[in-house]
């Protein structure tokens, strides 16, 4: 639920807009999955918030006095700033208590995060597996597959689903969605990264149901933004935050 401000990335020397009472704000760049993450919470709880973009290439001064390693999603509301995905996440399931996400029991709460906070190696390998094939090195691509692995059977063990919440989406689903989103860049290039319905059955069953939430269709890009801002980013080492927007919408 963005109540706007402007689309298009701020960088160095430009000011941070003044902050208006009482509204929450939210720090972010438009194809960042982490800042997607905090997307999708605020989406689904309907949580009224305005945008900052930022650019991650040459950051405004202010980013560093709100979240001191420089990098989004940061929450503000009035002088309280959080950062972390994670913890700006659990922060607005607190304070929001609509649609709760995470888990009221504590041992399921720990298992939903075992399952995010170990996905530092999925994130890696997805921008190692095209390099990796181009090099003969399958290395990633197992590494990958040996993940897609583990969240099929952790939502075969939750029997229930289609997600990973059960009947209804939970913090974890948000927590692990955006890179899947972006997988489709990496099929095209890679298919063996591919996830059908006879491979991992329960997972593109569950990419289905996600690609179906009123959040996940408010805050997705398809796999052509995805795909040219990975381009400008990773090949180009130029990247094109503000890719799509129309100047002339610019406030
Ligand atoms: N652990 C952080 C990671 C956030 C992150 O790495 N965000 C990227 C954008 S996708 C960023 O701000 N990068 C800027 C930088 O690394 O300097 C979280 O979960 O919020």
């Amino acid at each position: 639920m963005s109540s706007g401000i402007t689309e298009f990335a701020l960088g160095k020397g430009q000011a941070c807009p003044p902050l208006k009472p009482g509204v929450l704000r939210l720090y972010s760049m438009r194809f960042c999955p982490y800042a997607q993450r905090t997307r999708l919470v605020l989406e689904h709880k309907q949580i009224p918030v305005e945008t900052v973009n930022v650019n991650l290439k040459k950051k405004p001064e202010w980013l560093f006095e709100m979240n001191p390693t420089g990098v989004v999603p940061v929450l503000q509301w009035g002088d309280h700033v959080i950062y972390e995905s994670a913890t700006c996440n659990d922060y607005l399931d607190e304070v929001y208590p609509q649609n709760k996400l995470n888990p009221t029991d504590p041992y399921q709460r720990a298992r939903d995060r075992q399952l995010w906070e170990s996905m530092g190696k999925l994130i890696g390998s997805f921008y190692d597996v095209g390099p990796g094939i181009r090099n003969n090195d399958r290395t990633a691509l197992n590494r990958m597959l040996r993940a897609f692995t583990r969240y099929e059977k952790e939502l075969v063990s939750r029997g229930d689903g289609p997600f990973f919440g059960g009947k209804k989406v939970c913090m974890a689903d948000f927590m692990l969605w955006p890179w899947f989103e972006r997988l489709s860049v990496l099929n095209a290039l890679v298919p063996e990264t591919t996830i059908t319905d006879s491979n991992f059955p329960h997972l593109s069953s569950w990419m289905r149901h996600m690609y179906e939430l009123p959040a996940v269709k408010k805050t997705m890009f398809d796999r052509e933004h995805h795909a040219h801002f990975m381009k400008t980013l990773k090949i180009d080492k130029n990247p094109d935050y503000d890719y799509g927007l129309v100047k002339a919408s610019r406030l």
